[in-house]
């Protein structure tokens, strides 16, 4: 019942941060669990409804024409983040015509009206859609789902412009900045991204990226940095040009999170990959232009009960330091995919079955063990990248959230990678030294109990003695705007709590604490001050040493970001 009620105030707490176009969905409330994470996961999909065409089944109800536009509206930016887009099932249930059809209209709208224990909203009860929007939707959902188009060769091609071509770049760097204390910042709302300059925290310019830009990741050799936007738009951004710019752009897919570039000797900078949620698969791209190069679906089993599913989403994908390999999650299979890019022509691609519901995670420190969170299975699975094999599957507390997690050691286990949880407070510490210390490897060695639960990111540093966890999903105003810091030789002490969005000292909003990340030193750790479009957000940079306040970052174009990204730490994988 506790934990019912935190993840329903954690849902609620949410709504603050959300863009416009989600606000809508926030009035809903969720009768059952595990409602922030369902919200959290079902953010409006970026498919334009004309752009998914409808099959009328004759069995089921009669939908009109103009109908069914406005069903593929509300379902694309309602429904398909949990349903899925093919409604096949993601975290929410299947809604196929098999299992629909069988239930009939009436049953369905009071599903759709009422909500369930088991997390979906109360559409109707809650204002959010009209008595005749319910009607249609149960309708609708009799019929087979309008599937939005494929994206090949042909369609990523259409979307790929070279700005610069590779031989009018500049052969050396043109710039004074210090790259490699460089933060790409993510304006989450703005679809940009922001340079900021580490030394002096300047913003050095922002740059216009996709719809509801996702993460930053750095090409091998510090110079590119690729952005990719919820919208499956890449922008390639040359670090080395008098300002620097984008110089190449490509739209992959209609919806996407995931973007890495090759880190293997011989081939750094060589190719850059990404992964898209629609449709379903990862492309291999040049390196230096994003020209499309090998196209790989995902669709296919999945790793427990073997069924097929259609639409298994790419969540994040990493860089093998061992081989010539992207190391990609597949989330609805559960399957982690290590494809060696040496032969794009004779693709070579060791599947691995881990578990459902792989999202984020990172290396330890060694970097030869790569840890991905099965978000939903409450598991960590754990990849060697030497032998391409599953080495073990750990299980963790509630809905584990890395990030890319945190490493550091232990004054008993030796090393230790840690994740912190979106669905409960704890911590767990796993130990990553099957040389050194064998009877902790792959063994959750501690869990330490933290602010409380909502927490999306954790953080420390090789030449760090601190350990940071945020809670920005906490419903209490008080937890989602401060954050946990740890002693990492007296974790037992318990943590500290620095009041961050008090000392970025702004006016209304929701002031969510997000997303630790240092600076090259590991002297300065940054966090996001998140309030929505309409109100004023910063960045707070904490002396890592004394955990007192460094510098508040704020600026008119600070516009809710997010995610930050270190181009050093970044390109070489520290965390
Ligand atoms: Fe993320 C990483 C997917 C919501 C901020 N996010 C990732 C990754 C995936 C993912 C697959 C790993 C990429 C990789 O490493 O290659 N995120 C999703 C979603 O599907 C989800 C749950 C819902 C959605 O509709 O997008 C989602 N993410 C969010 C947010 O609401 C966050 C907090 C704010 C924002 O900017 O949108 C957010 N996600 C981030 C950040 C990272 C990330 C900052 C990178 C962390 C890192 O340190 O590497």
């Amino acid at each position: 019942m506790q934990s019912r009620k935190l993840v329903m105030a954690l849902w609620v707490s949410l709504l603050a941060t959300l863009p416009a176009s989600s606000w809508a969905q926030s009035k809903t409330v969720h009768p059952g669990t595990p409602e922030e994470e369902m919200r959290y996961k079902g953010a409006p999909v970026p498919i334009k409804p004309e752009e998914a065409k409808e099959m009328a089944s004759p069995k089921a109800p009669p939908v009109s024409t103009e109908e069914f536009a406005r069903a593929k509206q509300i379902y694309f930016e309602r429904c398909a983040g949990c349903h899925g887009v093919l409604r096949k099932g993601a975290t929410g249930k299947p809604l196929t015509p098999d299992i629909t059809l069988p239930k009939g209209t009436e049953y369905l709208k009071v599903f759709i009206a009422y909500g369930t224990p088991a997390g979906m909203p109360n559409w109707q009860t809650s204002g959010e859609l009209s008595e005749k929007d319910v009607d249609l939707m149960a309708r609708f959902l009799q019929h087979e789902p309008p599937q939005p188009p494929e994206f090949g060769l042909k369609e990523m091609k259409a979307g790929w412009k070279v700005h610069v071509p590779p031989e009018r770049r500049p052969k050396k760097k043109m710039n004074n900045l210090n790259l490699e204390n460089l933060f790409s910042v993510t304006l989450r709302d703005a679809g940009q991204i922001a340079l900021i300059d580490g030394d002096s925290k300047k913003i050095v310019s922002t740059i216009d990226t996709g719809y509801a830009v996702h993460i930053s990741r750095m090409s091998a050799s510090g110079r590119y940095l690729f952005v990719i936007g919820r919208d499956a738009r890449i922008d390639m951004i040359d670090l080395w040009m008098e300002k620097p710019a984008v110089v190449a752009t490509i739209k992959v897919g209609l919806e996407a999170r995931s973007v890495e570039t090759s880190k293997f000797k011989g081939y750094e900078d060589r190719y850059a990959i990404a992964g898209t949620y629609w449709p379903p698969q990862f492309v291999i791209m040049k390196g230096d232009t994003l020209e499309p190069l090998k196209i790989v679906a995902t669709r296919g089993m999945t790793v427990d009960t073997q069924d097929y599913h259609p639409e298994p989403r790419v969540a994040a994908i990493v860089a093998s330091h061992h081989k010539p390999e992207f190391v990609v999650n597949v989330k609805e299979t559960g399957k982690v995919l290590m494809a060696d890019y040496s032969d794009l022509r004779n693709l070579k691609i060791t599947e691995i079955a881990a578990a459902r519901f792989l999202h984020d995670g990172g290396w330890e420190s060694s970097q030869r063990y790569v840890l991905m969170a099965a978000n939903q299975s409450d598991k960590i699975a754990v990849i060697d990248t030497v032998n391409s094999k599953l080495e073990a599957i750990v299980d963790v507390g509630k809905i584990p959230h890395p990030g890319r997690g945190a490493n550091f050691r232990h004054p008993k286990f030796g090393p230790v990678w840690a994740t912190s949880h979106l669905g409960d407070e704890t911590i767990s510490l796993i130990g990553t030294d099957p040389k050194g210390h064998k009877e902790y490897a792959w063994k959750v060695v501690q869990t330490l109990k933290g602010q409380g639960g909502g927490s999306l990111f954790i953080k420390t540093h090789p030449k760090s003695k601190n350990l940071w966890v945020d809670t920005t999903l906490n419903p209490d105003v008080a937890i989602s705007q401060s954050i946990a810091v740890y002693d990492i030789n007296a974790l037992d002490k318990g943590f500290q709590v620095l009041p961050i969005a008090e000392w970025a000292g702004l006016g209304e909003g929701a002031k969510r604490v997000v997303q630790p990340e240092y600076n090259k030193a590991g002297d300065e750790v940054w966090f996001s001050v998140w309030s929505a479009k309409n109100h004023q957000s910063a960045i707070v940079v904490i002396d890592d040493r004394t955990r007192k306040l460094k510098a508040v970052i704020k600026d008119p174009k600070l516009i809710t970001p997010t995610g930050k990204f270190n181009v050093y730490n970044t390109q070489k994988d520290v965390y």
